[in-house]
């Protein structure tokens, strides 16, 4: 397959007017009918030229141009398109194709799931419905008719406002809905089957009364009531904080369980992964709940950041991405804790993206070329594409950013734009220069900004040598300096803040500083300092960088105690905890004898009985990093040696602090009878279940007791989970996991966080496990969910498990690649990046990596999905 390139962008040769679309949904075939109104585009630069319809897997049944039908030899059709040639300035074609959603097992495009129609169309399905002008910036207003059995599927949706409904024939019935909106065909939905509806309603600030309804399968509706608060919660704050409203009169959710990603912003008809959806405290953990409002805030925050202004291009896929998980982000923080927020979203992106621009894969985020656009959907557009807004609002404020979000949609409002538009707005409405700042969407990799600080008590400066590198990846060898802003403190001994003037400066100004370093290295130098301070870097993490400073054990443990800045206070712990494990890693490595430092031990117990503190902050520090992220901060990756630290140090904190964790947890036990989502409740769990972890790793029954008698008398999910994991490696497992399993048979979104636990199983014996549950009844391979939570977990987070020494792993994964990309090949690329550390795996795993990798090469029929990461990975 031949890659997609950016520089080859050229605007469509025809624009289309309106469509209307007329579904006749049946068991066997459905059949579609288009009627585009279309004419050619004056700016494009060949004035004569065929018009090109995008189209995939379709019958085509019948052409008309202008209401005659066409002769054969007027058009041609391949397995991609659909070419007319001689058309005038303008014309309207009717198109009518058949299609077999009820064998799409790939779920983009028209497909069913447990009996019910579903369309999923970014980013290409739409092609897999009807041929199309299937880009992005080809816009126009719909019309959709649904006609379909009436028993069968009673409840019919599309876009925008339903504006007619009634009896087809004797057994079918017809729903015609109107789509006032223009919009790209990646944003349209229909879905038809048997569903319940919960509703409600939303007054927006101008008096608007909206129509709120979420769709689910009828033993579901109870778990709707918490994704219907978020849905309010999500149309109030982006009226008060970036003064947007929604537009249409009804907002629709429609759950699915059959569902490649999180979920989609189709216009007024959002479709979620059931996981995104339901939620009630028996089955749905704090995580869940967590994830159920980020999700639903995040597509309905597309319904401006993405629907009213759409993309340009594929290329351009964080402008809308990048922008929406930047405010989903601040979204979640105003609801909950902004600091727990801010850290785990840092988890994420140094566990997962980091890992991604440092593997074959790396890509800028405005990629130059792909061969699947579906790979594409990466932590790189989505979270460092945040990362970079949020840069945005750091170097702008709060106020400049506003005035530049402003501007942005009066300009921009019912465009395909990019994001060199974004940044345009950005600047032009505060004046700023975003000129070198615009690296950040063409240059892959994670900067390293190494910091040298020299006090100079005579002159009462304080001086900040800060340098920045780049390493280089895939088709970048060179990269020019990034425009970081390093937002940062100064402590003085007694752990308060300094008031900041730099050199040339007339007066103090403020305790954080946001410094912009441009410069491949730069000197900053700080007056009026009379003591050696310690320096606070990197606050609120203001860059998605790797910071390289030499804080002595001391200072960390310093800035543990007394930052100001609650990122900063838990990174602290992190580096410490850090270095402890790389430690350890080396000394396992060559078979030393592995010690815990004393320094890391009352860091710890301080942080642990300090009562004063947010139990999430202290549960954060407590939660070591995943073995992947130790993986990738070494040279050479030894499984083994990391399981064997990482086991290492969480029993011997445990042994060191039995009595504190001991403490904590009986502090916490009780303090949440009744479940509650809320911010300080969410807290007290999260620390108490780490202590149970602690305890448990101890392998003491007394303290097995505890976790079984939280297993079995716990009212929530997120009691009930934490317990089970901590028996789940031992002998009472077992019991636990069957009485887990019977109880909740027939959820399959509990089922998956069983598959999950036991994919994340120590022992020696996991990949036989794994290979055993997949014969259970409750996991299916045509289901996402269930394929990332056994399989993909097994191979992207099972360190050990995966990378087995005898390449086992390497074969299983390749095996399952094989079957997967025949069923739904976007499931089947995403296990595959689970090979994509192989490069840095000692020789012995290496070669057997390269030889599953090889033979997954050899077989010609790969799809372009697993195509591309293969070839990357090989290259
Ligand atoms: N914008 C949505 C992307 C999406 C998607 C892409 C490819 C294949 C299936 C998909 N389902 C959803 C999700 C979002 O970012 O909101
Ligand atoms: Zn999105």
């Amino acid at each position: 397959p031949q890659p997609i390139l950016l520089r080859d962008y050229v605007v469509p040769a025809f624009l289309l007017d309106r469509v209307d679309l007329t579904f006749e949904l049946d068991e066997t075939s459905t059949r579609v009918s288009s009627r585009l109104v279309l004419h050619r585009n004056p700016d494009h630069p060949v004035s004569d030229a065929d018009l090109v319809l995008d189209g995939h897997e379709l019958m085509l049944e019948s052409v008309l141009l202008d209401g005659e039908p066409m002769s054969t030899d007027r058009y041609d059709v391949d397995d991609e398109s659909l070419t007319i040639k001689g058309l005038g300035e303008s014309a309207i074609l009717e198109i009518t194709t058949r299609i077999e959603p009820q064998k799409n097992t790939s779920l983009m495009g028209l497909y069913k799931s447990n009996g019910n129609f579903f369309t999923q169309c970014e980013a290409e399905g739409f092609r897999k419905i009807t041929y199309y002008l299937d880009r992005p910036d080809v816009m126009t207003r719909f019309t959709t008719t649904i006609i379909a059995d009436r028993s069968k599927y009673p409840v019919l949706l599309s876009n925008g406002n339903r504006v007619g409904e009634g009896q087809y024939d004797r057994n079918r019935h017809w729903v015609k809905w109107v789509d006032p909106f223009k919009k790209p065909s990646y944003l349209f939905a229909l879905v038809a089957g048997k569903l319940s509806c919960l509703q409600d309603s939303f007054t927006t600030r101008s008096g608007r009364k909206v129509a709120l309804e979420i769709y689910v399968e009828p033993q579901d509706l109870e778990k709707c009531h918490h994704a219907m608060e978020s849905v309010k919660r999500s149309m109030k704050w982006d009226e008060d904080v970036y003064g947007l409203e929604y537009d249409l009169d009804s907002y629709m959710i429609v759950a699915v369980s059959d569902f490649n990603m999180g979920a989609m912003e189709n216009k007024g008809l959002n479709i979620f992964n059931t996981k995104y959806v339901l939620a009630r405290p028996e089955t749905a953990t704090d995580a869940d709940y967590m994830g159920v409002e980020a999700v639903i805030a995040h597509e309905y925050f597309h319904n401006w950041t993405g629907n009213r202004v759409t993309c340009r291009d594929w290329f351009q896929l964080s402008l809308k991405e990048g922008l929406t998980v930047f405010r989903d982000q601040e979204f979640t923080a105003d609801m909950t804790s902004r600091a727990v927020k801010r850290i785990d979203d840092v988890r994420t992106l140094r566990t997962a993206q980091f890992a991604e621009d440092a593997s074959p894969m790396a890509h800028p985020v405005r990629p130059d070329s792909y061969i699947e656009i579906n790979n594409f959907y990466t932590v790189t557009i989505y979270e460092k594409g945040a990362e970079v807004v949020r840069m945005y609002h750091t170097l702008l404020g709060a106020e400049g950013y506003r005035k530049g979000i402003d501007l942005y949609f009066k300009r921009h409002d019912g465009q395909a734009v990019t994001c060199d538009d974004f940044a345009a707005a950005m600047g032009d409405a505060n004046g700023f220069d975003f000129t070198q700042f615009k690296r950040w969407y063409s240059q892959a990799g994670t900067p390293v900004v190494k910091v040298v600080s020299q006090f100079d008590a005579a002159n009462q400066t304080y001086t900040l040598d800060i340098s920045q590198t780049c390493p280089p990846t895939p088709g970048q060898p060179e990269k020019l300096p990034f425009h970081i802003p390093i937002a940062l403190g100064l402590l003085d001994a007694a752990g308060a803040e300094i008031p900041l003037q730099l050199a040339g400066e007339a007066s103090l100004q403020g305790t954080t500083r946001v410094l912009q370093l441009t410069e491949a290295s730069q000197r900053f130098v700080f007056t009026g300092i009379s003591a050696q301070p310690t320096p606070s870097l990197l606050r609120g993490f203001s860059a998605p960088v790797k910071l390289d400073y030499p804080w002595t054990r001391q200072e960390l443990a310093f800035l543990m105690a007394h930052d100001s800045d609650s990122f900063c206070r838990w990174e602290a712990s992190h580096t410490l905890i850090r270095e402890v494990l790389l430690e350890l890693i080396a000394a396992a490595r060559a078979s030393e004898t592995l010690s815990l430092p004393g320094e890391l031990v009352d860091a710890m117990r301080r942080a642990l009985l300090d009562e004063a503190a947010d139990p999430a902050l202290i549960a954060l520090m407590f939660t070591l990093p995943a073995e992947t992220y130790l993986a990738d901060q070494v040279d050479e990756i030894h499984p083994d040696a990391i399981r064997t630290a990482r086991e290492y140090l969480r029993v011997a904190l445990a042994k060191a602090l039995r009595s504190e964790f001991k403490h904590t947890y009986a502090r916490f036990c009780g303090a949440t009878q009744a479940y509650r989502y809320a911010a300080v409740d969410i807290a007290k769990r999260a620390l108490k279940n780490v202590c149970l972890g602690y305890l448990t790793s101890l392998d003491e029954p007394a303290f097995i007791e505890l976790a079984q008698t939280q297993f079995q008398q716990a009212n929530n999910m997120t009691d009930s989970q934490a317990a089970l994991a901590a028996l789940v490696e031992l002998p009472q497992g077992a019991t636990a996991l069957a009485d887990f399993a019977n109880r909740w048979q027939d959820d399959p979104l509990v089922m998956n966080k069983w598959f999950t636990l036991q994919a994340m199983d120590k022992r020696a014996d996991a990949l036989d496990r794994v290979r055993a549950l997949q014969q259970h009844p409750a996991f299916q391979i045509t289901n996402p969910n269930k394929v990332y939570a056994l399989l993909a977990t097994f191979c992207s987070s099972n360190l050990a498990g995966f990378h087995r020494a005898d390449g086992a792993g390497y074969a299983f994964a390749a095996e399952q690649i094989l079957v997967l990309d025949k069923l739904n090949p976007q499931v089947a690329s995403r296990l595959a990046r689970s090979f994509n550390r192989w490069k840095k795996l000692e020789p012995t795993r290496r070669a057997q990596a390269k030889t599953a990798l090889e033979k997954l090469a050899a077989h010609a029929d790969l799809s372009r999905d697993v195509f591309e990461i293969i070839s990357k990975n090989l290259a």
